[in-house]
């Protein structure tokens, strides 16, 4: 059993292996039910993810920030119901669905938002090249490469710990109650068991220490004295870096990162630009 639930939820792979659970229970979706982002011009945008996910995180704090009303379905981890049918194969979060076209991959999901808002006026071209500057790119690939990468290590210390991580399962609507389970016991034992390989792959020590050394650096080299890496205003750089830290925002590691580095005055800047009360800053 332990080969089939090898692979991370948080990793490339994720827990494709670890369908051990029918899911009879579970609504069908369709892909297309979305809503209208008539406010962003840029047509319907929904967005298929797990609440936990860096890179689902970074995409709803884009669209947060934007005003681009969207919506959010989430994804059961072990059965990837909602997505099997019609994904094409692929198997990971964030799928987006942009005015009823499948895009995956969370930086080309990025872009071709941002180049959406761009042709439909929402963002003026100046707007458009300081958000997403060369510099805001290699930053948030950063985020992507080397932050997300510490953060699974960081909420599966322990099995309480995954177990804590993997709790918004309890809030998804449309998850059955053996869904609810099967995700909060398998899912997060299967993470725990993972954490060692995942450190050894990345040549991690201390995963404490190395997302606190990362946060540290992206405050001293990537927002420095600015309000944001993007100036006085956000750019992808830092909606890359909140979209991370606010998909682990209910765990021990994200209390300890807080406490730790100096991050908090920027995370709260931040939480209050992607405005409150849309899908990335409050639980479905
Ligand atoms: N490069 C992809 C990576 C996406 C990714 O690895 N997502 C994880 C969740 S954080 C996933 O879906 N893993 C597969 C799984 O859970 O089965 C992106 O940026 O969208």
């Amino acid at each position: 059993m332990l080969r089939r639930l090898r692979t991370p939820l948080l990793s490339a792979g994720g827990l494709a292996g670890a369908a051990l659970v029918d899911r009879a229970l579970t609504p069908k979706l369709s892909p297309l039910s979305s809503v209208s982002a008539a406010a962003g011009g840029i047509g319907s945008v929904a967005i298929f993810q797990y609440e936990i996910c860096p890179f689902c995180c970074k995409v709803k704090a884009m669209l947060d920030l934007h005003g681009v009303p969207y919506e959010t379905t989430d994804v059961n981890p072990l059965t990837k119901g909602e997505i099997k049918a019609w994904s094409g194969g692929y198997k990971k979060v964030p799928i987006a669905m942009l005015g009823g076209e499948q895009v995956n991959d969370s930086p080309v999901i990025v872009s071709s938002i941002l180049d959406r808002m761009g042709s439909a006026g929402v963002l003026p071209p100046k707007e458009l090249s300081r958000f997403r500057s060369a510099e805001a790119l290699e930053w948030a690939k950063w985020s992507d490469e080397k932050l997300a990468v510490l953060l699974f290590p960081n909420i599966t210390r322990s099995y309480g710990e995954a177990l804590q991580a993997f709790g918004y399962v309890n809030n998804v609507p449309h998850f059955s109650t053996l869904d609810r389970l099967a995700n909060q016991l398998i899912g997060s034992f299967a993470m725990w068991m993972a954490q060692g390989k995942i450190k050894k792959k990345y040549g991690i020590e201390d995963e404490r220490a190395a997302v606190v050394g990362a946060i540290n650096h992206w405050l001293d080299d990537g927002v420095g004295k600015r309000e944001y890496a993007g100036g006085s205003e956000p750019n992808l750089a830092d909606v890359a870096v909140f979209g991370a830290l606010k998909a682990i925002d209910r765990t021990d590691a994200f209390r300890e990162i807080m406490a730790e580095t100096r991050v908090a005055p920027w995370y709260e800047r931040m939480l209050a630009r992607v405005q409150p009360g849309r899908a990335c800053t409050s639980r479905q």
